[in-house]
């Protein structure tokens, strides 16, 4: 199987809460090492670039203004199948939906405010982290 990266943001409903360190350790509990890691404030502009395939929907001003009501913690991870992992990992984006253990069953307060953001494919990853990190500050 492949080694990959993806990209994941702990949201801002988590940090607030105080479970970056929670969420973290389901991420190392399943296999997946953290190989970058920065807590930020996404910027308007960063909000919209980072979820600019959801522009037309409903939700998008909402989503935004989630994204930028608190700090985000950025994140690069690596291992086996790391996007289709992380996805797995994370639960269904509606927390009513997710599976037991999933960080999003675990800690999602709604589907807007569900915890954790990670990429849907490698391509995206590749674009995402680019967003975020440059080459010197993931180290694998
Ligand atoms: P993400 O991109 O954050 O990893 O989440 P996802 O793939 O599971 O879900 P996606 O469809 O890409 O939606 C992106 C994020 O938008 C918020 N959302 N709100 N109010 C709503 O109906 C609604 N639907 C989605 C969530 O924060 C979701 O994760
Ligand atoms: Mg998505």
């Amino acid at each position: 199987m492949a080694i990959e990266r993806t990209f994941s943001i702990i949201k801002p409903d988590a940090t607030r809460r105080n479970l970056t360190g929670a969420i973290n350790a389901v991420i190392e509990n399943a296999g997946l090492k953290i190989v970058a890691q920065k807590r930020i404030r996404m910027t308007r502009e960063e909000a919209e670039t980072f979820y600019a395939v959801h522009k037309e929907r409903p939700f998008f001003g909402d989503l935004v203004a989630f994204m930028t009501s608190g700090p985000v913690v950025v994140q690069v991870l690596e291992g086996e199948n790391a996007v289709a992992k992380y996805r797995e990992v994370m639960g269904a984006t509606n927390p009513a939906n997710a599976a037991e253990g999933t960080i999003r069953k675990l800690f999602a307060e709604s589907i807007e405010a569900n915890s954790a953001h990670g990429s849907d494919s490698t391509d995206n990853a590749k674009v995402e982290i680019a967003q975020f990190f440059s080459g010197n500050e993931i180290v694998g």
